[in-house]
């Protein structure tokens, strides 16, 4: 966890990028420039310049997508492509996703908005996009051969609707779906409401992210796309602790935190601390009456939840997945490593017999290695992160959230560690230690056992050796 994050750059490290390849030019000329973020960091909430005011997310290591308006229509540009996304600093991967970055931008609406969204499939195979949890024309919701033909590659669909419904949505192909999606393709959606609305709450600080999980061998920078349940990187918006920003909050902040589950498992993420209410999911804003206190909420396979919570405790609070192999990063570097193999004349032979193994290993690898994107180790240690106190000993899906008096509204800049006031830190204690007081009667004495064993046994937990698969 370093402060090097910045906002400084702010978009202007956006640039912008025309695929004049993929589509003809009066079609191009009729389109947005696509936005293109060439950074991981988390980029400051982009204010909306025109209708209805209202506050707006924050992405964490992501970015919003700019829109134009075009005769009342919000126009955006997505472009589907392969990315290298630097997952923590040190260890690139190569993923598929949208607009320079996995997961693509966060698209950001007003309830009543009509919106149009130009998706350009720059990726060696076909595409389309699901708009998970909209209101709208079923001809519009993106399940490839379904409701609309596939997105070709070199194609540009646009897809046209009414944000009728505020709240917290995601999008994701729903084309050769398991690829995709295990390579990257996915992104938040966020609808505000027109007018103050009684479950949804005004919040200071408002931040999303989605959950992913790779299988990355160490050494190697593609996923492997078959895994089913055995990843061994488990991201926040395809980010790995300690790649992962740190959540920073002004003391008494209202805060919301917005979470989709695209992984294939659930997710018990847990915030230390404080208390929130779980305020909405995929279904809307939920009735006042279901919420309770709670400090872990489980985020099953394709759910999303929101949750607010005042932060009214300074310090630096871990806020993480529950499961401890989720804060592990990949293990085992004896796994050979695959850079520079070139696999296309084995890839034709096998797409003799089977035609989608052609996608993937040929033509999206051989694209992938025409990119000549510098070589770094590309491994991350399984658990790490240098705290104030000593090592962190996390991956994957941890991060921090940053409670602090100085932090100034609207500034989601890292204050570094927390200075604790004296005397409210844990401590060591030196010199005479009384003997600890013991229960007498431990031992089950009120169900003897019919046979008592001839000697006790003594269990012996056997700690985990050699490359792990978790
Ligand atoms: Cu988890």
């Amino acid at each position: 966890m370093t402060s090097r994050r910045n906002f400084l750059g702010g978009m202007g490290a956006i640039t912008a990028a025309v695929s004049a390849a993929t589509v003809s030019r009066v079609a191009m000329a009729a389109l947005p420039e696509p936005a293109i973020q060439t950074t991981p960091d988390t980029m400051p909430p982009l204010l909306p310049k025109s209708g209805r005011p209202y506050n707006p997310v924050v992405t964490l290591n992501g970015w919003t997508l700019p829109w134009r308006m075009n005769n009342g229509v919000k126009e955006f540009h997505l472009v589907a492509e392969p990315v290298v996304r630097e997952m923590a600093p040190g260890f690139k991967a190569h993923l598929w996703g949208y607009n320079g970055q996995s997961p693509g931008p966060t698209i950001e609406v007003v309830e009543g908005d009509r919106v149009r969204i130009f998706v350009t499939n720059k990726l060696p195979e076909h595409t389309s996009v699901h708009w998970h949890g909209q209101r709208l024309p079923n001809g519009m919701d993106g399940v490839g051969g379904l409701t609309q033909k596939a997105i070709n590659p070199g194609k540009t669909f646009a897809y046209e609707f009414i944000a009728r419904r505020p709240g917290t949505f995601m999008y994701h192909p729903h084309a050769d779906e398991m690829t995709q999606m295990a390579m990257g393709m996915m992104g938040f959606w966020i609808t505000h409401p027109k007018a103050r609305h009684p479950l949804i709450a005004e919040v200071d600080r408002d931040f999303v992210f989605l959950l992913n999980a790779y299988d990355i061998d160490p050494g190697a920078y593609t996923p492997k796309i078959m895994t089913m349940t055995d990843f061994n990187l488990w991201s926040w918006n395809s980010r790995i602790f300690p790649g992962i920003d740190s959540l920073n909050v002004r003391k008494n902040d209202k805060v919301r935190i917005r979470i989709g589950n695209l992984t294939m498992t659930n997710h018990p993420i847990h915030l230390h601390g404080h208390e929130f209410l779980v305020t909405g999911t995929d279904g809307g804003p939920t009735p006042k009456s279901a919420r309770w206190p709670e400090v872990t909420t489980d985020v099953a396979v394709g759910q999303m939840r929101q949750f607010e919570f005042l932060a009214d405790e300074e310090g630096d609070w871990a806020f993480h997945c529950h499961k401890s192999h989720h804060t592990m990063n990949a293990m085992g570097h004896d796994v050979p490593t695959l850079i520079g193999v070139d696999h296309r004349g084995i890839a034709r032979q096998i797409t003799n017999l089977i035609p989608e193994y052609m996608v993937m290993s040929e033509r999206g690898m051989a694209d992938m290695a025409e990119m000549e994107m510098p070589l770094p180790d590309n491994t991350v240690p399984m658990m790490t992160g240098q705290g104030p106190f000593g090592s962190v000993e996390m991956g994957g899906m941890f991060s921090v959230v940053k409670v602090r008096k100085q932090q100034k509204p609207g500034d989601y800049k890292d204050p570094g560690w927390f200075k604790h006031p004296a005397g409210t830190v844990a401590f060591e204690v030196t010199g005479g230690i009384a003997e600890p007081a013991r229960f007498k009667s431990e031992g089950g004495q009120s169900m003897p056992l019919l046979k008592q064993p001839r000697k006790d046994v003594e269990v012996q937990i056997r700690k985990p050796s050699g490359p792990m698969q978790h």
